[in-house]
């Protein structure tokens, strides 16, 4: 009762009135105090004159874009863009050692991009925390963790000097708790906890396809993350700026939380943006095929864009040059580098500027009578800023091209989808530590003594085993079970406390001889054959 005499309904109702949204009232009536307070909060908190704007601006210019967009779009010629293919090893040597450098003078931060839902993958929890059953049961946030550890120890050993990694972590409303409980009941990982900073990106309400706020209960509004480009205005609210300028911060790794293979804070990555003099970076692979679910890096208008995969049509995702290549092949694979100077420019001045990109999607709603329902196609739109959409910004954008088996192998859903998957996660890293172990002069051998191949025939395939509930007992026999040859054709894992690049094996695994499941932790393997 007192509540609602503190409630000014009148008043709300008119205002959502003058914005077409007086159907969010409609349950008023049936609603308990609780509800009637909960929604009445939610509303006045909500700017609807902001928040309306947007839905308006961003579908005018879903209505004029699509098309001329593609006439608009030019590739990025190859000499533009440096490639890990075309440098010789002395330059990357360079670059990396310019990487290390800030890195050991603590002038390097890491930002990770994990405010989404992770719908596809079909988990309730962050996908960060998702363990993709490796020997060790390592989940992705353990992955990066370690990774950072071992950069900062590499960039000690090489100047002498420690510098700190911070690692700042976008989170968002379903992200958030879970994510910062997750890291404190592993210890951070042997981070300290002062050098994680985990902050929440903003949510918008989800619309109608004709610009009614949609309600996800009758009290309630449906609502989403405003895509990763919201972390420019999550800089700001939440101050961020301002932890990296405190810690002395002057350039950003910020990453995507899915690509197992992630090389945090990428010293080449960082010294090849520093010899371009650039304050944007981004990473690229080529396009593995025209419907690839990543964005392509390229001109529009004269001026160096990413258009998403979600916006180009499949007319130009197909265009072929005469030597058949695709002509938009430079593949956007969510590793960027920004200076903090070109980011305070941004969140200060530009970012209210940036548009939203329209997302058509299943929206739970409820019906005029009262029903929850969980719609089976489209029912409306969740507008997202994208990360890249700052490139626009840039004086100087560096696009460095690495090899997709290196470093790019993503987990967007869940086993049996045909890719992207926990398990071609797992085989692409046991891959990867494969190479990086005959790199270090060590082989792998099957049962026979027969080194393995890299890339094993079906009739080479040895059985592997599956690694439950992140057990780590390595006893073959026990654990063995047959899967088809391609899901599992070596099992390498080597601790990224070890090697963060394939670097220091040496000495660890040089004409030695190993069978699988092999696993390289900071103490010696225990299967050596000399
Ligand atoms: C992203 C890239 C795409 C390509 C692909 C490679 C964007 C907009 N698109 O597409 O071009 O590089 O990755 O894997 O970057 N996230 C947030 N807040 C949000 C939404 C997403 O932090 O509101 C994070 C999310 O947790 C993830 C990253 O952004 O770490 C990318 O999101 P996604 O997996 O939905 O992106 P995807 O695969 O559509």
């Amino acid at each position: 009762m007192h509540t609602a005499t503190m409630m000014d309904v009148s008043g709300l109702r008119s205002r959502l009135a003058a914005h077409g949204q007086e159907h969010l009232l409609q349950f008023w009536d049936v609603l308990t105090e609780g509800q009637k307070k909960s929604l009445y909060n939610e509303l006045n908190e909500l700017d609807l004159d902001e928040t309306c704007g947007f839905f308006k601006r961003t579908v005018a210019s879903l209505n004029e874009e699509q098309t001329k967009l593609d006439e608009r779009m030019q590739p990025i010629p190859a000499e533009m863009h440096g490639s890990v293919t075309r440098t010789p090893l002395e330059k990357i040597n360079d670059y990396e050692e310019a990487g290390l450098r800030e890195v050991s003078e603590g002038r390097v931060g890491v930002l990770l991009l994990a405010g989404g839902q992770g719908t596809r993958l079909g988990v309730s929890y962050p996908k960060g925390m998702y363990d993709v059953k490796l020997p060790s049961g390592k989940t992705l946030y353990q992955l990066q963790a370690e990774r950072l550890r071992r950069l900062q120890t590499l960039a000690e050993e090489k100047f002498g000097k420690s510098g700190v990694i911070p690692w700042y972590i976008m989170t968002s409303e379903h992200t958030k708790e879970p994510t910062m409980d997750f890291f404190a009941r592993h210890s951070y990982f042997g981070l300290e906890k002062e050098d994680l900073v985990v902050f929440e990106q903003g949510m918008l309400p989800c619309f109608s396809f004709d610009g009614k706020i949609i309600l996800e209960q009758p009290y309630k509004l449906a609502r989403a993350p405003d895509g990763n480009g919201g972390l420019y205005r999550a800089l700001r609210e939440k101050n961020v700026l301002e932890d990296m300028e405190r810690r002395g911060i002057k350039y950003l790794h910020v990453y995507c939380v899915d690509n197992i293979l992630v090389k945090m804070a990428d010293p080449i990555f960082i010294g090849y943006c520093l010899s371009k003099g650039a304050d944007c970076g981004a990473k690229v692979v080529e396009k593995a095929f025209p419907t690839e679910a990543v964005g392509v890096v390229c001109k529009v208008d004269g001026i160096y864009q990413v258009v998403e995969y979600s916006e180009i049509t499949l007319k130009t995702a197909q265009k072929r040059n005469p030597d058949g290549r695709l002509t938009f092949s430079a593949g956007n694979i969510c590793n960027h580098y920004f200076t903090v100077e070109f980011l305070k420019n941004v969140v200060y001045d530009y970012e209210c500027s940036m548009m939203h990109h329209v997302a058509k999607k299943k929206i739970t709603m409820v019906t005029p009578e009262g029903k929850v329902v969980k719609p089976e196609k489209p029912n409306g739109i969740k507008m997202e800023k994208f990360v890249f959409d700052v490139f626009q910004f840039s004086n100087t954008l560096a696009v460095w091209e690495v090899i997709r088996e290196d470093e790019f192998a993503p987990l967007k859903n869940g086993d049996g989808a045909e890719k992207d998957t926990p398990t071609t996660c797992r085989h692409a890293l046991f891959s990867l530590h494969h190479r990086y172990l005959l790199n270090a002069g060590g082989t792998l051998i099957d049962s026979e003594g027969e080194p393995l191949p890299l890339i094993p025939s079906p009739a080479a395939a040895p059985k592997c085993p599956t690694f439950e509930n992140g057990n780590t007992d390595f006893n073959y026999n026990d654990n063995q079970k047959e899967m088809r040859w391609d899901e599992c054709p070596v099992v390498v894992e080597i601790s990224p406390l070890v090697s963060y690049a394939g670097e220091g094996l040496d000495e660890l695994v040089a004409n030695k001889k190993f069978t699988c499941p092999l696993q390289l932790t900071d103490r010696l393997p225990k299967k050596t054959e000399a």
